[in-house]
């Protein structure tokens, strides 16, 4: 008897294993690409976006349920889990459909039909690899040829297991009636303990292996290189102090969020890496990031915010960014008066298009290629990233390749994926702390707990915040000077305390007067809304 679909999916699963573990392997130890990494981008780059969107969302709201740490990185690692499980899953299918049709197909060599399984996954997983993979360091010639024999092994092996399993087929009917079928299973579950042992060898050895190379790698950049490592914050002096607990004013580079569409970031080398300006322009222009570091450097202290943060979530982090302002690069990039727009497009295809009254408007929208003083990391978008006020991340490309002159305003790479065409930031304020063991008094000796958070609103800025006990009064908070106009706000409330069991709210008013928004509503479509509340029993 000729092995049926579900020992092929067996096989499947047994071979598939070690191959995802021989391509970790391969990343790991050479910066070649990770195949089941390229296939979930892939495919997540190619789903309609409003089913990306229910995942997003879905797994944002999971990971906060379950309060599985930092957002970020829990949904990255989701991300990566699916790419590995999904990846496994379709080994598993291609076993039991080959042993099916193997089945079905009397005297076709088993060998034949695994190679042809391995040379046709091969070839689509490279095509598929060279479209999107920009994190692997080799050569597309020796990543192809990589993925292609890895294939091709996996392949063989199909029909090697699978003739293997088939040696018995050939007894005569009178054999198999006389225990021969009976045999036939002990030796094949024989051979598929041992087989299921060769692999687990491998895919538990390569993987062991590959997390040992990947745990040693170094920090990007020294904590003493960075900006905050020699300077103090220009608001130092500012008498409103932040309540113990507040969240730092400044995040350092480690614990900033990450959000983007990557599996694994590009890998961008400054060497080969040119600014592409083409469209509507005089001629063509390619700038070094020598060049954009030879205009006026411009600093700014900005808070960005991912649209899917929740009403306080971690997807929120303030720096300072360095780079050249548009405005200023503008008249280098040789625009034709019909130009009206920049499509800024990033290594991993994302895209957004900026109007040039908006770059002309207002001089802090900015190429930046530097965070904290120093060049952005990978995971940041090096080297080259753009900021535009108000905006949230949705709408500012990392890793940015190309410009491309044009006279019509175009949906962005969220935009097109059911996300607000707009995408300005909504006013938000947040209690970090509330802070029982600081030990104040007022004038009238009564003891106070200082209450505090941040609050944000793009670039309008923050005009007041309003902290409510219970059902009580809204109390106005103090305000920290921020670290620049395009920061969050530090604001503290130092709240008369009272024993028991109490809810905190907090609520502000952005820089033009206009109160948040309280109404709950999900990040979809445009951000965030709502009130945050807190309770203690103090
Ligand atoms: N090239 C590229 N740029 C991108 C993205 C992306 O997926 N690809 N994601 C955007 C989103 S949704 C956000 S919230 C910010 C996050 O920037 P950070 O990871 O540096 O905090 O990057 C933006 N820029
Ligand atoms: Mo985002």
């Amino acid at each position: 008897m000729k092995p049926g679909t579900s020992i092929g999916a067996l096989v499947g699963a047994l071979l598939t294993a070690p191959l995802i573990a021989v391509f970790y392997l391969g990343w790991k130890l050479g910066g070649l690409p990770f195949a089941p990494f390229d296939l979930f981008d892939w495919v997540t780059r190619r789903l309609p976006g409003s089913i990306v969107t229910i995942g997003i969302d879905l797994l944002v709201k999971i990971i906060r349920a379950l309060d599985l740490g930092s957002t970020d990185t829990a949904a990255k690692a989701a991300e990566q889990l699916m790419g590995i499980a999904g990846f496994f899953i379709a080994g598993v299918v291609a076993g039991a459909v080959l042993f099916a049709i193997l089945r079905v197909r009397d005297g076709t060599s088993a060998y034949s039909f695994g190679g042809i399984l391995g040379a046709l996954s091969g070839v689509g997983v490279v095509l598929i690899s060279q479209s999107v993979n920009r994190s692997a360091t080799t050569s597309p010639l020796v990543s192809g040829l990589w993925i292609l024999a890895a294939f091709l092994t996996w392949g063989a092996a199909f029909g090697w297991v699978h003739s293997r399993l088939s040696t018995g087929s050939t007894m005569t009917a009178e054999a198999e009636d006389s225990g021969g079928a009976f045999v036939e299973r002990i030796d094949r579950r024989r051979f598929l303990i041992r087989l299921g042992g060769a692999t687990a060898v491998i895919t538990v050895g390569g993987s062991a292996l590959g997390a040992l190379i990947g745990s040693r790698r170094m920090p990007e950049v020294a904590a003493t290189e960075r900006w905050s490592a020699t300077h103090t914050l220009p608001n130092v002096r500012v008498a409103v102090k932040p309540a113990a607990g507040t969240r730092a004013e400044f995040t350092p580079l480690e614990e900033h969020y990450r959000i983007d569409i990557n599996a694994l970031p590009p890998v961008i080398k400054e060497e080969g890496w040119r600014l592409k300006v083409s469209g509507l322009v005089e001629g063509p222009v390619e700038l070094t990031l020598a060049d954009l570091r030879d205009y006026p450097p411009m600093h700014q202290f900005i808070t960005l915010s991912c649209i899917s943060n929740l009403v306080a979530g971690d997807l929120i982090g303030t720096t300072r960014w360095t780079g050249v302002s548009l405005q200023r690069l503008l008249p280098d990039l040789r625009l034709r008066p019909t130009a009206t727009h920049l499509k800024i497009t990033s290594a991993d295809s994302f895209y957004e298009v900026v109007a040039l009254e908006t770059i002309n408007g207002d001089e802090r929208v900015m190429l930046a290629y530097a965070w904290d003083g120093v060049p952005l990391t990978t995971h940041h978008g090096f080297p080259l990233r753009i900021y535009i006020p108000d905006l949230y991340g949705m709408k500012q490309p990392k890793w940015i390749e190309s410009i491309e002159a044009t006279d019509r305003w175009e949906e962005g790479y969220w935009v097109t994926r059911t996300w607000d065409r707009e995408a300005r930031m909504k006013a938000t304020s947040v209690i970090d702390t509330i802070a029982v063991d600081e030990k104040i008094t007022d004038a009238g000796g009564r003891r106070l707990v200082p209450v505090g958070g941040i609050a944000h609103a793009g670039t309008r800025g923050i005009s007041k915040v309003e902290v409510r006990v219970n059902d009580g009064e809204w109390r106005e908070a103090q305000l920290r000077s921020p670290l620049s106009g395009a920061t969050w706000v530090i604001w503290r409330y130092d709240w008369p305390f009272q024993g028991g069991r109490h809810t905190f709210s907090v609520r502000c008013n952005d820089g033009t007067g206009a109160l948040q928004v309280a109404a709950p509503s999900e990040p979809h479509p445009s951000g965030a809304t709502g009130l945050h509340r807190r309770g203690a029993r103090l």
